[in-house]
């Protein structure tokens, strides 16, 4: 019988909570995922993390990544952006395999250097985009692939919330740059360019030049518990337009500032043969709109055959998004295990990290910029 992989997962809180959850679904939904010892959960607040440790079902605790790097098969890293490279790296450099959660890094320079050091070593880099592993999106990316739609000509992304539509909501690390790197475009931007590059890339080519334009509403926010005010050091809002190498365009927009939308991720893409829409507020739906249809069909993607749904319940009976977690899980130790690929790779968090810097950098200057 072969060891089960040992775990160190970084992070206890949101994240860590929803991969946790994906791994103790694991081996009761997906039996012949590779078996997987929960060893250590880290983090800094002790007895945050014990109590994280008993409920999320993990043998051990540590307040230093570098205690456990060394020590585990696979490293989870889904602290704040900015903890992001060093401890991925040295866990990389130690021989572990890597899944780490977007965006890859605060800046492109950081991106590059943990691209880099997964190019280098012998474990698997994951970059944990895990809305490529919504049924529906999974089914999206067959039609476009099978032609179903022709040629792309529109890719439309927005991904909307309204957390910080009160100006006295609280101050957090997603609100500074040197923690977070950007604000909606990093944090929300991110998953619309992972998900138009896994859904378009192969059809409609690369971005091949873009204008953005980032957008901050709120400058300071109250620091809870204390009497103080911090700067907001990144953006609150962003849109961008861009041109893809068929000749494709493209339109892109998140926000946390639009009011009554809680986590409103819609794709729409239009092609010379039909069209479809998705949003992640009806995540087992998928509108799709082919051939002499005068309009859109609501396409439910509960079925057996539709992905990853053999694992779950009968037609019909829908899942949600905590279910992404486990498939994205289940495809990453699986790699893992046996020694395949897995993406989204850092590569591919690299290259949307990259979109995410040329859309700042247009921002700056005014003006559209190409990317190489
Ligand atoms: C932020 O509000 C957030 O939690 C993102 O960090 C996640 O990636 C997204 O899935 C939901 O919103």
């Amino acid at each position: 019988m072969t060891e089960p992989l040992t775990v160190g997962v970084l992070g206890y809180r949101f994240m860590g909570k929803a991969h946790s959850n994906a791994l103790a679904r694991l081996p009761m939904f997906f039996p012949d995922a590779p078996d997987v010892e929960r060893s250590v959960i880290v983090g800094r607040d002790e007895e945050a993390l014990s109590d994280a440790a008993d409920r999320f079902g993990f043998e051990s605790t540590a307040t230093d990544w570098r205690d456990v790097v060394d020590d585990v098969d696979v490293f989870y890293n889904l602290g704040p952006n900015h903890l992001h490279a060093e401890p991925s790296i040295a866990a990389l450099e130690a021989g572990a395999s890597v899944f780490c959660e977007k965006p890859l890094a605060p800046t492109l320079d950081e991106a590059e250097a943990m691209r880099d050091a997964a190019r280098a070593a012998d474990g698997v880099a994951g970059c944990a985009f895990n809305y490529r592993f919504v049924p529906a999106i999974r089914y999206a990316k067959g039609l476009i692939e099978d032609g179903e739609l022709g040629e792309i000509r529109h890719v439309r992304g927005r991904y909307l919330q309204d957390w910080l539509v009160d100006a006295d909501a609280p101050w957090t690390w997603r609100m500074d740059e040197d923690a977070a790197g950007s604000g909606a475009l990093g944090d929300l931007g991110a998953h619309t360019v992972d998900l138009v590059r896994f859904l378009v890339g192969d059809r409609a080519g690369d971005i091949e030049r873009l204008s953005g334009h980032l957008q901050t509403f709120v400058d300071e926010r109250p620091v809870p518990g204390e009497d103080e005010y911090r700067p907001v050091t990144v953006d609150d809002a962003y849109t961008a337009q861009a041109e893809f190498e068929n000749g494709a365009v493209g339109s892109f927009e998140a926000s946390r500032f639009a009011d009554g939308h809680k986590n409103d991720h819609t794709i729409e893409i239009h092609g010379s043969e039909g069209s479809l829409q998705f949003s992640l507020e009806r995540l087992n739906e998928l509108e799709v709109k082919t051939g002499d249809a005068r309009g859109y069909e609501t396409v439910l993607v509960t079925d057996e055959t539709d992905p990853y749904l053999d694992h779950w319940w009968p037609p019909g009976h829908v899942i949600g998004w905590e279910h992404t977690f486990v498939h994205e899980n289940y495809e990453f130790l699986s790699a893992v295990a046996e020694g395949g690929d897995f993406s989204p790779s850092f590569e591919d968090g690299y290259e949307v990290q990259a979109i995410l810097d040329a859309i700042e950098r247009s921002d700056e200057a005014g003006e559209w910029v190409s990317l190489d």
